[in-house]
């Protein structure tokens, strides 16, 4: 039996990594981005969960739009998955559409809008975080319509060409839109965040769709309590603020590609 032959298998960690993404944004566009992306499934590798906190895609049309490019990202993450990391997704504000067959085909679980997750003992809450920028009234009237069933429903039976049509206006309108708001409109309420965190019984917050990252300290019932926000990818700069769980506790890292 040779030592430097893979004789043994190297003792599992004791210390568990669980790994946190949001705000890919993931399009044909955005070739750095896409390979950072690639890369950063192959960095995962060996970490106990990877959980992608929505805006994956910068625009989901349903679980039948099957290109080239949807099929190799859907494609990684089953490597992923397969190499024993548990998958999680929540939706953002961009793939709402994301069905059970996307998740399945990946290997991995689609949660609801608000998730607690055990960490190491302690509960973390985790969401995109859309729902927490109630200052913007006609976002959270788009969003109470596109959550709905039966909108859902209306647009998926449209055929491909038109939901692709539809989705390009729609970032186009986002676009415009959010160059009009005021900064704190576009930012979460704070006093949503500690009534979301009483509710969940949670010290802590994770979320993304800000596009702010930062580490929040706050108080919560008198005591303090902490509001992680990851950041969205960069094409340009190729960085991304990610979370990590592991022996250091919560914090942002990032991920350079
Ligand atoms: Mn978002």
């Amino acid at each position: 039996m040779s030592i430097r032959g893979r004789a043994y298998p190297l003792p599992r960690l004791i210390m568990s990594r669980i790994l946190f993404i949001s705000d890919l944004h993931l399009s044909p566009d955005l070739p750095r981005l896409t390979q950072g992306f690639f890369s950063f499934l192959e960095h995962a590798r060996g970490a106990d969960a990877l959980y992608v906190l929505g805006d994956l895609f910068e625009a989901w049309v349903g679980d039948d739009h099957r290109d080239d490019y949807n099929n190799a990202v859907i494609a990684a993450f089953r490597a992923l998955s397969d190499s024993g990391t548990r998958l999680f997704f929540i939706h953002g504000n961009r793939d709402f559409l994301l069905g059970q067959s996307f998740a399945a085909d990946t290997g991995g679980t689609l949660l609801p809008d608000s998730q607690v997750i055990d960490l190491q003992g302690r509960p973390l809450l985790i969401m995109h975080g859309d729902q927490l920028c109630t200052r913007d009234e006609k976002y959270m009237a788009f969003r109470a319509q596109s959550r709905d069933p039966a909108w859902q429903q209306a647009l998926l039976d449209k055929p491909l060409d038109q939901r692709l049509m539809i989705a390009s206006m729609w970032r186009m309108q986002s676009k415009a839109m959010s160059s009009n708001k005021p900064e704190n409109i576009m930012d979460v309420t704070p006093e949503d965040v500690v009534q979301v965190l009483q509710e969940a019984g949670a010290a802590t917050l994770l979320h993304g769709h800000t596009h702010r990252p930062a580490v929040h300290d706050i108080t919560v019932n008198g005591e303090p309590a902490r509001r992680l926000v990851l950041g969205d990818w960069q094409e340009e700069t190729g960085e991304a603020v990610t979370g990590v769980a592991d022996a250091n506790g919560l914090h942002l890292e990032t991920w350079r590609f």
